[in-house]
């Protein structure tokens, strides 16, 4: 009783339960039943359910729907054990001749320990490393029954999924709101097999043909040297390729445009990018390409926002989702399909549909709505599922086929290759989150991490020993038959087809689609971006690329750079705008939304709480923002501060509304400016900046209540637009709507570019 681990062993169970401890028990985990964690503060309100969601649904056979986390798991037992299951009595003590001799080799538990955690990591991907997921059902409308006979877009069809959101050239630990493509992947785990829409935020590319893959990527990571810049687009080897290789314009400046720093994963469209081949039950194919529409709007952060998150809040995104899924702001899709006659040229209006540099504007093919996505659960282990999750463009279904275009055509080769390498062999489609929810019977065996026990003899076909199992399909069965389309008669070539070669049309119908506010958004951006760059030749090269979008464009970045604006190598046509292209303009819906409520208590507190209320029946989420944290105890029920001005920054609301005029936060540094402060002695230099911040990003301030000093003191223009003071919340709230479904109040933004 006397060994001094065992002593030292009692004591930490002394200072963990306080002496509760079960009778037998050693500290540890608390079991199952016995949860003993600590209820977390509230920083969000659930949201009411919509009336259509009547809480979780089933658990499937595969158990991969279980919403405690525990299908396919890991731990049982209440006591602490080896891999081997052998229980241990400690685990913070190394074995040693003594207290203070020697650790003894045969410590199994140690080397053990250690060294699972020395092959804890994985390498990450190769391109979209840092990413978020959530599970989800996809729910078919049955209206694409004409053009496929892919069994989950029947209406009514409900399908498991997973929804993986990545940033493409940061590393896994880099910062969510970089200027980047978002990457935008599916896995439909239908009756029919696994389907994976391996999609990005940007409906183009920016090569033509995956050999180009490599060089782009090597272009856009950080310079092997130095291995710098993290996670950004905005340095000479970037900037190199992409001028160099001019079909990457168009791809660039959408990633100039706010299309490259989204407000939120929920908020993003998405596109299957290439052209896919449908066929019907009676065998006719359609070319289409596939669209993600969000029931929230698309929606982008400003550059300034975007930075300060990745200081402030590098998970912003990740966070976003997570929090929005816990709180029961389930995020929808609508999946919609642009469809085309699938003719000899696969070509539509003049537009080559084998070219990923190109779109079809929605104006000359309308995207029809097939089904409904809806994300609701969060994964329970981020490296189990959102880290392991492995995606490829051949996971197909009857009904669904591909195309020609070299790039999809690269890409059906990479996505298997890559896997090998990241998940360590071939048996990856073995993980609980890689598992297809329909039967598997293949006759693949063995490999690195075999997990299946698979029976029987003879793993070959046919054969006459295993009662000549598995059977081959046919189409009746549901075989997935590959479409036998005609191929043209040709000679092996490395060559593109002469439509590959126009390279700007489309950058120039993007910019002619853009509103004044977002055309000046996409002139700093690539003022910034170019200005980066060290090297003069690439700067004007970059010019040169802009020369041929637009003339405007190109002097206001050449006049931001110092540089002289080239004239143009190509034809400036006059290019059809796509409306559809332009965020703005729109009413978008409020769901989602977060609003500050900057208050202190001291002010109709009896407002502050209906404000929430009506906030949160109409879908958007209040937070209270208080000079410290704790409960603001103003008659009536007590208000819960969810932020404090050390935690608030403006990046994290859409709104702002203040109540009175909150005191200064104890914490609070002087104010730099001894004169402002005399002007607004009351004024927390933190609520000011708060306010300063969302003014300069667009963003709807309200209040009430003696907020116009406060506004005052932050020195916004009195009658500035969407800045809304009235007498009562309630006021206050219905101006605050109209502006919220705006998104931002655009006219802040000054718009010198008319054209
Ligand atoms: Fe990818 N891409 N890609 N890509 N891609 C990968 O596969 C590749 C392309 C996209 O959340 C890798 O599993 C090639 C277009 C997404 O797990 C890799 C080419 C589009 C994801 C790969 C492309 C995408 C990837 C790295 C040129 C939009 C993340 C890790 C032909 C339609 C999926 C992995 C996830 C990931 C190769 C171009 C989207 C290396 C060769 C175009 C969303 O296999």
């Amino acid at each position: 009783d006397d060994h001094p681990v065992k002593a030292a062993a009692e004591k930490l169970k002394e200072a963990v339960t306080g002496g509760q401890t079960p009778e037998d028990g050693v500290p540890g985990k608390p079991g199952p039943e016995s949860p003993t964690f600590a209820e977390p503060t509230e920083v969000r309100e659930p949201l009411p359910p919509k009336a259509d969601q009547s809480g979780p649904r089933p658990v499937s056979p595969t158990g991969a729907r279980s919403r405690d986390g525990r299908a396919a798991a890991a731990q049982q037992g209440e006591r602490l054990t080896t891999a081997q299951g052998d229980r241990l009595y400690d685990t913070d003590h190394s074995l040693k001749a003594g207290p203070r001799g020697p650790v003894l080799l045969q410590d199994h538990h140690l080397r053990e320990k250690i060294t699972h955690f020395d092959h804890e990591r994985i390498p990450e991907r190769v391109v979209h490393a840092r990413g978020a997921a959530a599970h989800g059902v996809f729910k078919g409308y049955g209206r694409a029954a004409g053009v496929t006979k892919a069994a989950f877009l029947g209406k009514g069809v409900e399908t498991d999924v997973f929804v993986r959101f990545s940033t493409v050239l940061g590393s896994r630990g880099s910062a969510d709101t970089v200027r980047d493509t978002r990457g935008f992947a599916t896995k439909f785990y239908t009756a029919e097999g696994t389907f994976d829409l391996v999609g990005n935020n940007i409906p183009v590319f920016f090569i033509q043909d995956a050999i180009k893959f490599p060089d782009i990527i090597h272009a856009g990571k950080p310079h092997p040297d130095r291995e710098i810049p993290q996670a950004q687009s905005a340095h000479d080897t970037f900037w190199d390729f992409v001028t160099l290789h001019t079909e990457a314009t168009h791809h660039t400046l959408w990633n100039m445009s706010d299309r490259g720093i989204p407000r939120s994963y929920r908020m993003m469209e998405g596109f299957g990018v290439h052209t896919f081949r449908l066929e019907n039950a009676a065998g006719e194919t359609t070319l289409v390409k596939f669209h993600w529409k969000p029931k929230l709007g698309v929606h982008s952060l400003v550059w300034e926002e975007a930075q300060i998150a990745g200081g402030v809040d590098p998970d912003f995104h990740r966070r976003d989702l997570a929090d929005a899924i816990e709180a029961g702001a389930y995020p929808e899709w609508e999946l919609g399909i642009q469809t085309f006659p699938d003719t000899p040229e696969q070509t539509f209006e003049g537009i080559d549909l084998l070219d990923s540099t190109k779109i079809v504007p929605e104006e000359l093919a309308p995207v029809q709505p097939i089904g409904l996505l809806t994300l609701d659960r969060n994964p329970s282990n981020y490296f189990a599922e959102t880290e392991q999750v492995a995606f490829h463009l051949g996971h197909l279904v009857p009904g669904i086929d591909v195309t020609d275009d070299p790039l999809f055509q690269g890409r059906l080769f990479s996505y298997l290759d890559t896997q090998i390498s990241r998940l360590g062999g071939p048996n990856f489609g073995q993980l609980p989150i890689n598992r297809p929810h329909a039967p598997v019977n293949d006759m693949l065996r063995d490999g690195m991490h075999q997990t299946a026990v698979h029976r029987g003899v003879a793993p070959y076909h046919p054969n006459s020993l295993d009662a000549g199992c598995p059977f081959m399909a046919g189409a009746d069965t549901g075989a997935d038959i590959e479409v036998p389309v005609e191929l043209p008669a040709s000679r092996k070539v490395r060559e593109a087809p002469a439509s590959y070669d126009d390279h700007f049309s489309q950058a120039r119908l993007f910019w002619l689609s853009m509103s004044p506010p977002e055309r000046e958004h996409i002139v700093h951006a690539y003022s910034f971006e170019l200005g980066k760059c060290y090297e003069q030749a690439i700067k004007e090269r970059g010019l040169q690329s802009l020369a041929n979008i637009d003339t405007e464009l190109c002097a206001q970045v050449a006049a931001a750079l110092g540089l002289p604006a080239p004239e143009p190598t190509e034809p400036l046509r006059d290019e059809q705008p796509s409306p559809a292209l332009s965020q703005l303009g729109r009413i978008w819906p409020l769901d989602g939304r977060i609003i500050g409520i900057v208050t202190d208590g001291s002010a109709d507190a009896d407002g502050v709480r209906t404000v929430r209320r009506h906030l949160l029946d109409a879908g958007m989420v209040p937070l209270v923002i208080a000079p410290a944290g704790g409960k603001l105890e103003a008659g009536g029920e007590p208000i819960t501060v969810q932020r404090t001005f050390a935690t608030a920054r403006s990046i994290e609301f859409d709104a702002l509304l203040v109540v009175g005029v909150p005191a200064a936060g104890t914490d609070a540094l002087p104010a730099r400016d001894a004169k402002a402060k005399t002007s607004a002695s009351t004024l927390d230099p933190r609520l000011r900046l708060l306010l300063d911040e969302a003014f300069r990003h667009g963003k709807a301030i309200g209040g009430w209540a003696g907020a116009d000093q406060v506004l005052d003191a932050a020195g916004l223009p009195a009658g500035a637009p969407g800045v809304v003071v009235a007498d009562s919340g309630a006021a206050v709230l219905d101006e605050m709507k109209e502006l919220l479904g705006a998104h931002r109040v655009w006219e802040r933004f000054p718009a010198r570019l008319n054209g």
